[in-house]
């Protein structure tokens, strides 16, 4: 018996039968147990000629950003924080990055977390050079700003990452995730942000090994960091981020007469000032601390 075959449920009937064509039922099962699956290029549908392509576009948007010349991501070691500054908003940059965002088999499985409405918020790279500094690697979070703990299990948002070199293991400084976290229902506090994450963390970690090309996709609720990288060269990722079509805006406000604003200063804030929506740098990053905090404390 085949379930999709009755026509009763035609939102996930599309997607099951999506996942069972292209073999990625194991995916779909990792996603709900672990929170996190990391596909390989071969069951993704892609050649060497996208993960290039991609690569390519990355590189190509990182000089022309930040004048940053990389001309042999094996052996180059740009510093991170002048490449790290405008990373955001690539989709008008490349068309290897709308390729990135439609891939079908990604889309189904970015629609098993996220629904049929699952639209793109946002892309952005991690080009990661050997770490100097171990403070620098990112910290224990969650993808899933601003969902209050008691928002539920569902993945409200989904990260959809593009490897675009190999990570073969620890020397790559890769993502790592504390599998199950998903369920937990809230961001990481403050003390668990700054957890160790090598043999002394207190929560047992799995890395992201893949070739480039794979994709590694997770619930936004999932916590995960990254660890030291110590392998010469560059470590590439494309980040997208999907999220539900309640997580959009219904407005952007841009049209208020500003004697409204002068006259109702309050307007300021409740018509929302958060960071969001951003072009290329983050530059409030004020309003998205505090934003980020409702992922904690409901009444941030
Ligand atoms: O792999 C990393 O360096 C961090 C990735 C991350 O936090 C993300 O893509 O949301
Ligand atoms: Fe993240």
């Amino acid at each position: 018996m085949d379930i999709s075959e009755y026509g009763v449920s035609p939102h996930a009937d599309p997607i099951v039968r999506d996942l069972v064509e292209h073999d990625l039922l194991q995916h779909a099962v990792e996603l709900v147990a672990y929170g996190m699956t990391i596909v390989p290029p071969e069951k993704m549908g892609v050649d060497d000629g996208f993960v290039e392509r991609l690569r390519g576009a990355l590189l190509r948007t990182c000089e022309k950003r930040s004048g940053v010349k990389i001309t042999d991501h094996t052996t180059d070691e740009p510093d991170q924080q002048e490449m790290g500054a405008r990373t955001w908003y690539l989709l008008h940059e490349d068309e290897a990055f709308a390729e990135a965002a439609t891939n079908p088999r990604m889309l189904a499985l970015v629609r098993w977390l996220c629904g049929q409405s699952a639209c793109l918020a946002a892309q952005t790279w991690i080009i990661k050079p050997p770490t100097k500094n171990p403070r620098t690697s990112v910290g224990l979070h969650s993808d899933a700003h601003g969902i209050p703990p008691g928002g539920g299990h569902i993945a409200h948002l989904c990260n959809a990452s593009w490897l675009c070199t190999d990570y073969a293991g620890a020397e790559d400084g890769p993502t790592v995730f504390v599998p199950g976290s998903h369920r937990y229902g809230r961001a990481t506090l403050p003390h668990e942000a700054t957890m160790s994450m090598g043999e002394d963390a207190p929560f047992p970690l799995v890395p992201v090994i893949g070739k480039a090309g794979s994709l590694a996709i997770w619930h936004g609720g999932l916590w995960h960091g990254s660890t030291p990288r110590s392998r010469q060269g560059l470590r590439l990722t494309l980040v997208q981020v999907f999220t539900r079509m309640h997580m959009r805006p219904h407005h952007l406000w841009e049209d208020v007469p500003p004697e409204y604003m002068e006259k109702y200063p309050e307007l300021e804030r409740v018509l929302g000032d958060p960071g969001y929506p951003f072009k290329e740098s983050i530059d409030n990053m004020k309003g998205i601390m505090q934003f980020m905090q409702t992922g904690t404390d409901p009444y941030a």
